[in-house]
């Protein structure tokens, strides 16, 4: 039996690949697994349907036979635990990938995603020209510190892996936020990540859901 994710009916990314099924999609893919996607709008995430399956009514989900999580690190990490290619047989490196996959989403994601929700959700609120200076330092002081510590290194271990997949998912919002640029090293890591065979099956996918609810949209008129 095939796993089922969810996704985004339409996302509001328009297609550019940073919504968050984008890792599970992209992880099944290196695991050469093959899915079935259920497609949820904004309404059908907040029903009682959908929330039996993901308790804060998100995008995306994963069900394969007994197994039914939510939380993309956790979905990525079953998924690796389950292939072989995406996670160190030795138990050190492979606890150690495990720990740089909690810090992709723990400790360089969320500086990120505050940096660009604010200035999308915040910019005319009376208090965001003095929170934004913070938030310019603080996404940036993590995207030095792993800057620093990949120096010239293709991986962040000794191959590919599902933190790698993590960190690059991330990178990609840093990169949509303008944020990326600076970090030449960053910028060749994620060119290298994405332009793995995997990410682009996934890539495709996950666009093409949004040019056919763009073309449905335009059929259904104004
Ligand atoms: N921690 C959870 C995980 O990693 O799975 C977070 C899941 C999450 O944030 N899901 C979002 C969602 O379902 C979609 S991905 N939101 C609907 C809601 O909360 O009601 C986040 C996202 C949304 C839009 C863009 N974008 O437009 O660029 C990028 C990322």
């Amino acid at each position: 039996m095939k796993p089922i994710i969810t996704a985004f009916e339409c996302s509001p990314d328009r297609g550019q690949g940073l919504a968050r099924d984008m890792r599970v999609r992209w992880a099944l893919e290196e695991a050469g697994q093959a899915y079935d996607v259920r497609l949820v709008s904004f309404a059908q995430l907040k029903q009682p349907a959908h929330l039996a399956l993901h308790p804060f009514g998100q995008i995306p989900t994963y069900q394969d036979g007994e197994v039914a999580l939510f939380e993309s690190g956790a979905i990525v990490l079953h998924i690796a635990e389950q292939h072989a290619g995406l996670l160190p047989t030795e138990p050190a490196a492979r606890m150690r990938t495990i720990a740089w996959m909690f810090a992709a989403l723990n400790t360089v994601e969320p500086p990120i995603v505050e940096h660009s929700l604010a200035a999308i959700l915040e910019r005319d609120r009376p208090w965001y020209a003095q929170r934004q200076p913070m938030l310019d330092e603080r996404a940036p002081q993590r995207l030095d510190e792993l800057s620093r510590h990949l120096g010239d290194a293709p991986w962040l271990g000794q191959a590919f892996s599902a933190a790698d997949l993590l960190m690059a998912t991330v990178l990609m919002r840093a990169q949509a936020g303008g944020l990326l640029q600076t970090y030449p090293n960053l910028v060749d890591y994620l060119a290298r990540a994405t332009a793995r065979p995997a990410f682009q099956r996934a890539f495709q996918a996950q666009r093409e859901v949004f040019v056919q609810a763009q073309a449905s949209a335009e059929r259904a008129g104004p």
